[in-house]
């Protein structure tokens, strides 16, 4: 209840704000995109992980709120960051599951599109297995429609979901994100290099884009590139970023 109460004010009070992560094209060393990841600041318990406080914005529907105004603000970021010239950036924003619930969400997305003016390509709606399997018929339906918008969809901590492979074939996706579980011990854990080569075959095949997460060592970058997995998004590369910082770190990678 307490958390509840401070949500609901943290709204109100400016107590959110986005951090960006970058996703770097390590062929190149471009910025091709960015993760953005809420962060709650607290007046008196300073910052109050995602990982605390989402499943209680979701168990309360504080989440609806909350995913308009991340994904508002993360269109405004993406055109200010195409004005200042990267125009070939995206930014990726986590859905969550509750959303789909919502009868207007694709209204909402779809005005949020029109007021930002955005090109809805750099807009990437991140989503787990898990959530898309929740309600598969109506989590469909709902997918189709944020494609219709001209919007990809990307399939977040891939591998470590409960639905079978199938889905692939039928469900709009775009880009698998390779778990960042599946990074530990790369080069010695010959079950994680194994899974992590089959994801990055798979990808392939089925001419899906993918993106590696939780890439923080040369050895584990070098492991993907030898696979041609270059989209890598981890510390190695930065953490997740305010703003301003994010604006550095471009100017500095070109
Ligand atoms: O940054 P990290 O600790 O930052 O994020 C922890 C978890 O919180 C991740 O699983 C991430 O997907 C989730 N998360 C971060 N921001 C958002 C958001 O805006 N919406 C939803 N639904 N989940 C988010
Ligand atoms: O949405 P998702 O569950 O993918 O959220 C990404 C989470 O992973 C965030 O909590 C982010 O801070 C974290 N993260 C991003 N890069 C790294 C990394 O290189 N190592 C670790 N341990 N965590 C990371
Ligand atoms: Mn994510
Ligand atoms: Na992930």
């Amino acid at each position: 209840i307490y958390l509840e109460n401070a949500l609901y004010k943290a709204l109100e009070n400016d107590e959110l704000s986005l951090h960006y992560q970058p996703q770097v094209d390590s062929k190149t060393n471009r910025i091709i995109g960015a993760e953005a990841l809420l962060r709650w600041n607290h007046p008196t318990r300073g910052m109050v992980s995602p990982i605390e406080f989402i499943p209680v914005a979701e168990e309360t529907g504080l989440i609806v709120p909350i995913g308009k105004w991340v994904l508002l603000n993360a269109c405004k970021q993406l055109k200010k960051l195409h004005a200042q010239g990267n125009s070939n950036m995206s930014v990726s924003v986590n859905l969550s599951g509750r959303q789909f619930e919502e009868d207007d969400l694709i209204p909402m997305i779809e005005s949020i599109l029109v007021e930002t003016g955005i090109a809805p390509e750099f807009l990437h709606i991140e989503l787990t297995e898990n959530q898309i399997f929740k309600n598969t018929h109506v989590t469909l339906e709902k997918m189709r429609e944020i494609k219709a918008l001209g919007i990809k969809i990307a399939v977040d901590d891939f591998g470590t979901g409960y639905s079978s492979l199938g889905y692939l074939k039928n469900f709009p996706i775009d880009t698998l994100k390779i778990d960042r579980s599946f990074m530990f011990d790369i080069l010695t854990d010959k079950d994680n290099a194994a899974i992590t080569s089959t994801i990055i075959t798979l990808a392939q095949n089925l001419n899906l884009n993918v993106i590696a997460e939780g890439v923080e060592t040369a050895e584990q970058l070098e492991f993907l590139m030898a696979k041609n997995c270059f989209n890598i998004q981890g510390y190695y590369y930065s953490k997740p970023l305010p703003v301003e910082a994010l604006e550095n770190y471009i100017d500095i990678l070109t």
